[in-house]
């Protein structure tokens, strides 16, 4: 690793010290920040219906979200990044008005069995009853001890769950039966070019009426054209999330 010949030197991978140095700078100079995306009403584009906080960087080094992510799994830091941001997210959001909806928090499956996720002295559980807690299709759900039980202690405690990507990657919506959810995000692979696309359309199609059964509401990500977000509201999709609404951004930016 990182030794791989060639590379000049502003090119090659830091090793575990450099890499540490620059984790810990991002981290105490504030260089990670939460922004939020918009999410919206289908029938009702204008009307907010809550925001995804997604992390993001402005650090030097690590300028991107995903060498953050990756320093943090090298470093085996990945805990300690997850309590920052959702602390973020809760400090932000417990300031929000009402109007500004329930906040969308992405939660890796090692995460959900964090104790401050149910700690009463932590800012998300106070503010448990505006949140979603969005865990990812792409990792497998399956033989998860305990998952049932904790998804259920989050509900108690207010959280709602959505499963997130649904559809995307390599990810199989068997997975779906495991987790009791309250929504569904739909992975924008799907969402993309559905207009024109027929067997996408029967897809969504038979995951809204699966969800429909169970009054698991449907969310469309990644919209970045009008005729996509026309075709989910069509096929009975409740909420939509996209560039064509919005951009992450700073808290908080209203749908166009
Ligand atoms: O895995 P998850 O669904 O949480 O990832 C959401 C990612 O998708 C974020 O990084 C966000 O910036 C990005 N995103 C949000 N809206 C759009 C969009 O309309 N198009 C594309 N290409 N990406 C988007
Ligand atoms: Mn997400």
């Amino acid at each position: 690793m990182g030794e791989a010949g060639g590379g000049s030197p502003d090119k090659r991978e830091l090793d575990l010290t450099e890499l540490e140095v620059a984790f810990d700078r991002a981290i105490t100079k504030n260089h990670i920040w939460m922004a939020f995306q918009p999410i919206v009403h289908a029938n009702q584009p204008k009307t907010l219906f809550g925001y995804e906080a997604l992390m993001r960087s402005r650090d030097p080094q690590l300028v991107h979200v995903g060498l953050i992510l990756d320093a943090a799994e090298r470093l085996e830091r990945t805990t300690q990044l997850g309590r920052m941001a959702r602390a973020q997210v809760a400090t932000e959001f417990s300031k929000a008005t009402a109007e500004r909806g329930l906040v969308f928090v992405n939660l890796h499956v090692r995460d959900l069995f964090d104790p401050t996720l149910t700690s009463p002295f932590s800012g998300l559980t106070r503010i448990a009853r505006r949140v979603v807690l969005e865990i990812t299709e792409r990792t497998s759900l399956e033989g998860i001890e305990g998952l049932a039980d904790r998804v259920a202690e989050l509900r108690e405690i207010g959280y709602a769950i959505a499963v997130d990507d649904l559809g995307g990657g390599h990810a199989r919506m068997g997975h779906l039966t495991p987790l009791d959810t309250d929504f569904v995000k739909l992975d924008m692979s799907l969402v993309r070019d559905l207009d024109s696309h027929p067997v996408k359309q029967r897809l969504v199609k038979e995951v809204v009426s699966l969800c429909r059964e169970s009054g698991v509401r449907v969310i469309g990500e990644g919209v970045e054209t009008q005729p996509e977000a026309d075709s989910l509201r069509d096929l009975g999709c409740d909420y939509l999330q996209g560039y064509l609404i919005a951009r992450p951004g700073p808290p908080f930016v209203d749908p166009v």
